[in-house]
């Protein structure tokens, strides 16, 4: 039996987004009081690390992924004593603390921007990317940002245009400026100085860059940089460190996350959600669920990482709809297939992230209008897709298929008003079935989706096989089922699950058959496996048992 070499090999993520997770003073907006108050719900449900969605200074046009204030907490989320306040009640209980580094840009009103577009010749100026008009006027290219519109945008007062690839109100960085990179280093090793367990990097891959030769990803420089990052930085601390990554491939991912590389823990990519999203209109176009491919995507990510680097593993996020309304069903078999989904995820290889409120089996938001809508990508998409022609109704049904609101919406803690979220009015609207999907409820319940993540995450620190076993899948082109081992030693898990929302008798192969004890269902328990196997609607089990 190998050991974890690092803590986070066997500890579980859990996401919290600060402005919607519990508001203690009644103001609408999630707080850092309100976290602390739920430490002892996290620590029942067994995670070992907490990722804070960013909580700087910020005007908020990104919900804080815009920081113009790296050193300083908003005012809406509380103090730096909160913080301070946090980081101890956590590690009190086994818990770290990752903060979300958001370095790829700064928002607008961040003093060294306001300063660099004061004057060409400010001292700042360089932090960012300037260029002059084309030749015969206009923006230097025709690269757009992910927020909809040109990735330019000109600042009248000095006449140069400045690059952003997310909203205007988020100028890019420029990395290749040695003296922003010492700042950004010195920052870091400030919050690393208040004891947190690591960073997560929001879009890692996008901080080097060549907009002149149209490369906005993975430029020639990134793993300079993050190598650089890691000696001035992380060196000689074992931290959690993971960095997003939209571009990242099982090859990259090693570079990244290779053992003799020194650059971060792991990658957070999403290649298996973005198989899910129209070839030409991305995600607001949704297709329907291809299990075949997703299978492909996880084997190659499984069999890629077999020997080094380190994944993440993730349903959701703050910025993907709900896991059960995408991948399961959230309706008659909620739980079940929120159960189902915990169960395949949670017993592969890498680092398992829960999304607030995952764990109760949250859903998607059924917003009829666009004025309840909040984020800034879903608006602006919104003005862009009507105005090309596309009906209202379409782009609505979009959104709550794939918007980011949908993750974004109060965490649902009892069945009291705006589901115990806050005692004010929320920032944005309460899912209307908080009044029966919510953490009380679970709690008094035994069969409930939280249980079952309980289990899991304990699972993984009690077995090595969970952590380290070698990866085999089984029945990949089966349009329906999952089903794979985890090999280490002498012992075997093998997992199966139905992905679907019928009955499913299926032909067990060899290597797959055995008998040991349930470690998991969420329907009877299940200890043998022989030749055929009958399962229910969205039936998921795991067996342990000697090789
Ligand atoms: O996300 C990066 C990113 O690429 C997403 O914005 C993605 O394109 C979009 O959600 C899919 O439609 C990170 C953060 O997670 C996100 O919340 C921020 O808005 C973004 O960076 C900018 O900081
Ligand atoms: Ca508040």
């Amino acid at each position: 039996m190998s050991e974890p070499q690092h803590w986070w090999h066997n500890a579980t993520v859990y996401q919290i987004y600060p402005r919607s997770f519990s508001d203690s003073n009644g103001d609408g907006i999630g707080d850092i009081p309100g976290i602390i108050g739920k430490l002892d719900y996290l620590q029942q449900l067994g995670i070992g690390v907490i990722w804070l969605s960013p909580i700087f200074v910020s005007p908020m046009d990104d919900n804080g992924y815009d920081i113009a204030d790296y050193q300083a907490i908003a005012p809406e989320f509380g103090t730096l004593a909160d913080f301070d306040r946090l980081v101890a009640e956590a590690k009190a209980r086994g818990i770290g603390i990752l903060l979300d580094l958001v370095v790829k840009h700064t928002s607008d009103e961040h003093r060294w921007f306001v300063d660099a577009r004061s004057s060409r010749t400010s001292r700042y100026r360089d932090f960012y990317v300037w260029r002059d008009p084309a030749p015969g006027g206009g923006r230097p290219n025709g690269i757009q940002s992910t927020f909809g519109g040109p990735a330019w945008t000109l600042d009248e007062a000095t006449g140069q245009y400045y690059f952003h690839q997310f909203a205007r109100k988020q100028p890019d960085l420029n990395w290749a400026n040695p003296e922003l990179r010492a700042e950004i280093y010195r920052m870091m090793n400030w919050w690393l100085g208040r004891g947190i367990a690591g960073f997560r990097m929001d879009v890692i891959n996008l901080i080097a860059k060549e907009p002149d030769r149209g490369i906005t990803a993975d430029g020639p420089r990134l793993h300079e940089y993050i190598q650089e990052m890691h000696r001035e930085t992380f060196g000689g601390r074992d931290l959690l460190t993971v960095g997003e990554s939209w571009t990242a491939t099982p090859e990259t991912a090693l570079l990244y996350s290779g053992r003799d590389r020194h650059e971060l823990s792991m990658v957070f990519q999403f290649e298996h959600v973005m198989q899910q999203w129209h070839e030409i209109w991305g995600k607001w176009q949704p297709k329907p669920f291809d299990l075949v491919a997703f299978k492909r995507v996880v084997n190659r990510w499984q069999y890629g990482l077999v020997e080094d680097g380190w994944n993440s593993l993730f349903w959701g996020n703050h910025d993907l709809p709900r896991a059960v309304s995408k991948y399961g069903n959230d309706k008659r078999f909620r739980v079940e297939s929120a159960k189902m989904l915990a169960t395949v995820l949670h017993l592969l290889k890498g680092t398992p992230y829960v999304y607030q409120g995952e764990e109760i089996g949250m859903t998607n938001v059924p917003f009829t209008s666009i004025d309840q809508y909040r984020d800034i990508e879903t608006l602006n998409m919104h003005r862009l897709h009507v105005e090309a022609g596309l009906p209202e109704a379409d782009f609505i049904r979009g959104a709550n298929a794939n918007g980011r609101d949908n993750s974004r919406t109060p965490m649902q803690w009892s069945a009291a008003p705006h589901g115990g979220f806050t005692i004010g009015t929320p920032w944005i609207e309460a899912n209307p079935n908080f009044s029966t999907i919510n953490v009380e409820a679970s709690l008094t319940d035994e069969a409930s989706i939280l249980g079952h993540y309980r289990k899991l995450i304990t699972l993984r620190k009690e077995l090595p096989v969970i952590v380290h076993g070698r990866y085999r899948s089984f029945l990949d082109d089966h349009p329906a089922c999952i089903a794979y081992t985890r090999t280490l030693g002498d012992q075997v898990v093998a997992v199966v699950a139905n992905f679907s929302a019928e009955p499913v008798t299926l032909e067990v192969p060899e290597a797959l058959q055995g008998s040991g004890d349930c470690l998991v269902s969420n329907d009877q328990p299940v200890r043998s496996l022989g030749g055929m196997v009958r399962l229910a609607p969205f039936e998921a089990f795991a067996i342990l048992r000697a090789r």
